[in-house]
């Protein structure tokens, strides 16, 4: 394959799990990806979303709006134990500091390592030495040091959508050396928040004898690896448009005819452990338990797919929600009041951008996040003139930059809870200046800024290849 486009911008060649294809444009990471594709001849190498029976080493090449896909099928015995297994029982735990619900199985392992084997097979055979390989998150930590061991040199960078935890908590993964190993044997690694930064940079210092350089630059061996503090943006000024769209306004519509003059304080969010959904419906109890002058006159609506239900612990927070959500409002509920609604299923992106606009307060508490799209969404959906109030965790990577935002601890119910009523007590003025302050930054730090901040430290690491 060559590169039909300028001399100047190599070919991208991004890896994924999951691709856009058959969903194109549907997210930004999606449309920021296709952008810089599209312009340089790009491929996108990912998993078709397909599960067979027996493993079929078969790779589908397809186009798509100006992209190339090379979509690799998986086996049910390698999805099990690759996606299922490694990557959202070993990592994602333990990635978000819950050691409690990690499974540590070799067979997982295993299947870990043939998956990144295999794809590292499909990027040696379906690209060149002046294409720029970016491969995204947590499923592909080892596949740099594949294609650098098959003698395959490539320029690799690698983004990480999840936190990076404490040294400490990643030490507990019975393979954390050889995920280090891997992580290094990228030129660029990316995070999200500084404090993964932090943990990142102290880990491959205490463990692996990096030496750090400068601010960015480590050198491991003979390698030099640069870490790049990369939080993701989203379109802001799209998604401020989708917010006034007609679908935004239908589904706006629809909901506020349920609420009458009640306040809506929102939380959206996929069904996970991480997002502290649990500790947040808490919060809104205690709120309604100290304040019974708001009863009747808020309503919290929580829309949460299930994701991932075929995993036990996915199942059980399911089943706790509907638990909790049932006991509040059968203790604070009335003939005419529901307190909480909780809906398990997806919408629209304009639809939810409608949703978002509709709510005095947004409420984004996870326990841990690497960044939390959800809260820089909410405030792209506001009205200028008229905006409501972002209330966020302090352990998403999105507080790192949006200081702005009414800032608690997500365990902390009464802080949860006082928060949802400054947000509702808020003076306008003091709603639109913070407001301005979240929109401007998530307008000069968007999902394009992302992109580029990310491929420019190819820039300076560039003569270390
Ligand atoms: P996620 O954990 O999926 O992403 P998040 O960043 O909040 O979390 O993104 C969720 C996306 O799904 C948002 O765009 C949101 O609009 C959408 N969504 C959520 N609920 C929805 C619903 N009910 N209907 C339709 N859409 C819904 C991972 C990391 C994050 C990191 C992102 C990007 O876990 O920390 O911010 O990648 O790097």
């Amino acid at each position: 394959m060559t590169n039909n486009n300028s001399e100047s911008s190599p070919r991208l060649v991004a890896v994924s799990n999951r691709t856009a294809y058959g969903s194109p444009r549907a997210g930004g990471l999606a449309v920021a990806l296709s952008d810089t594709l599209a312009e340089t001849g790009g491929l996108w190498i990912g998993w078709s979303g397909k599960i067979f029976d027996v493993p079929r080493r078969r790779v589908l090449n397809v186009d798509e709006d100006g992209v190339s896909f090379a979509l690799i099928d998986m086996s049910k015995a390698e999805y099990e134990g690759f996606y299922l297994g490694y990557a959202n029982s070993v990592l994602w735990p333990v990635m978000h500091n819950r050691l409690d619900l990690a499974v540590f199985d070799s067979d997982y392992f295993a299947a870990y390592k043939a998956i990144n084997r295999q794809f590292a097979d499909v990027v040696a055979a379906q690209t060149t030495q002046d294409d720029l390989i970016w491969v995204q998150d947590y499923h592909f930590f080892l596949l740099a040091k594949f294609l650098k061991d098959a003698g395959c040199n490539r320029r690799t960078g690698f983004f990480l959508h999840i936190p990076f935890p404490a040294p400490e908590v990643f030490r507990s993964i019975p393979d954390h050396l050889t995920l280090a190993a891997g992580l290094c044997a990228y030129e660029v690694v990316g995070l999200q928040s500084s404090h993964d930064c932090a943990n990142f940079a102290r880990y491959i210092q205490e463990e692996i004898g990096a030496e750090k350089l400068d601010d960015e630059r480590f050198r491991i061996g003979d390698h030099i690896l640069t870490l790049r503090l990369c939080p993701i943006g989203i379109d802001a000024e799209g998604f401020s448009l989708s917010a006034t769209s007609q679908a935004a306004n239908d589904a706006s519509r629809k909901l506020a005819r349920f609420l009458g003059e009640r306040d809506l304080v929102i939380g959206v969010d996929r069904m996970d452990y991480s997002k502290g959904l649990p500790q947040r419906f808490e919060g809104m109890a205690v709120l309604f338990d100290k304040y019974p002058d708001l009863h009747g006159k808020i309503s919290f609506t929580q829309i949460a797919p299930p994701s991932r239900s075929v995993v036990e612990e996915y199942a059980q927070l399911r089943q706790q929600l509907d638990e909790l959500s049932g006991r509040i409002n059968g203790d604070y509920g009335d003939l005419d009041w529901i307190p909480i609604r909780y809906l398990a299923r997806g919408y629209e992106r304009d639809e939810l951008a409608g949703l978002y606009r509709l709510a005095r307060v947004g409420l984004v508490t996870p326990l841990q996040d690497g960044m939390n799209l959800v809260a820089k969404e909410y405030i792209a959906a506001q009205d200028p003139d008229d905006p409501g109030v972002l209330v966020l965790s302090q352990f998403a990577g999105a507080a790192d930059q949006m200081t702005d935002a009414l800032i608690i601890n997500p365990h902390d119910r009464n802080a949860v809870a006082e928060a949802v009523r400054t947000a509702l007590n808020m003076p306008l003025a003091e709603r639109q200046r913070r407001w301005r302050a979240l929109y401007d930054g998530i307008c000069r730090q968007d999902i394009n800024w992302w992109r580029e901040h990310f491929l420019a430290a190819f820039d300076t690491a560039e003569g270390q290849y």
